[in-house]
């Protein structure tokens, strides 16, 4: 069995992001081009192979991949993200996830976001937020419900997408910011905390054991993670942080 990490290359137009919490500042575009080949380096690195889908002409998002689909080993399901302007990157992920899987779509009225979905073992957490609504959840649930999925939906009012909020580190372990989600649901995991002077830190990739993780942007949360023994694998995606991007929207990652 291998890895494939499927990952999409940063647009020019970056700058132009869709934006919902945070304010806009000056992304560097060659420096978020060079923090995007670290990170695919990384994804390299640990075993993974790495194919890249060119970006789409002044589709300012579609570096976040993670947003246009969600995989599973049975079946790759297209998002319809919730932001109308992003809706045009499916369609350049869809031939290249046909490669590996039987594919299903997220129809009108639903919108989901990739990263409101949180997958741990055979349970689908679905962020409800912004970007993501009941319908969209709810056809979801209908499509991998027959794969032996559950799939519950999770709240999520002040951050941007569910894996802002909760992300996992570590087989029965989740980093969680408390702030922004509900922690009743997750409490048969162990939980470990962001620091509180670090909200955005709960977005952590675990790919074969390994924690990808913007450790120089979140040292107090990232020392929480390697005082628990984990393999953290540092990346700087600063200038994808300006675009509310994170290190689990940057893949798609999956068994082939
Ligand atoms: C957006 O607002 O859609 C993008 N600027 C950022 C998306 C980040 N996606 C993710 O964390 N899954």
């Amino acid at each position: 069995m291998t890895l494939t990490a499927i990952t999409r290359d940063v647009d020019p137009s970056i700058s132009h992001c869709e934006l919902t919490y945070q304010s806009r500042v000056e992304i560097e575009y060659a420096l978020a081009v060079e923090q995007h080949r670290r990170y695919q380096a990384v994804l390299s690195e640990i075993g993974c192979e790495v194919v890249t889908i060119p970006a789409a002409q002044g589709l300012a998002d579609c570096v976040f991949i993670e947003d246009t689909a969600i995989v599973l080993d049975e079946v790759a399901v297209l998002c319809r993200p919730g932001a109308a302007s992003r809706r045009p990157e499916v369609a350049g992920v869809e031939p290249v996830l046909r490669r590996f899987r039987t594919l299903a779509s997220i129809q009108s009225p639903g919108t989901l976001d990739g990263g409101d979905l949180l997958r741990v073992g055979k349970t689908i957490y679905a962020g409800l937020s912004t970007r993501s609504n009941q319908s969209g959840i709810d056809q979801l649930r209908a499509i991998v419900s027959d794969h032996g999925y559950t799939v519950t939906a999770v709240t999520t009012p002040s951050c941007l997408h569910l894996k802002s909020a909760v992300s996992q580190v570590a087989p029965g372990t989740l980093l969680v910011n408390p702030e922004w989600v509900g922690t009743e649901v997750f409490k048969d995991y162990q939980l470990i905390e962001v620091d509180p002077e670090e909200a955005h830190a709960a977005n952590a990739l675990l790919v074969a054991g390994n924690v990808i993780y913007p450790t120089t942007a979140f040292p107090r949360t990232a020392s929480r993670l390697a005082a628990l023994g984990l393999t953290l694998l540092p990346v700087d995606v600063s200038e994808l942080q300006k675009a509310e991007g994170a290190v689990t929207c940057c893949s798609l990652i999956l068994n082939t």
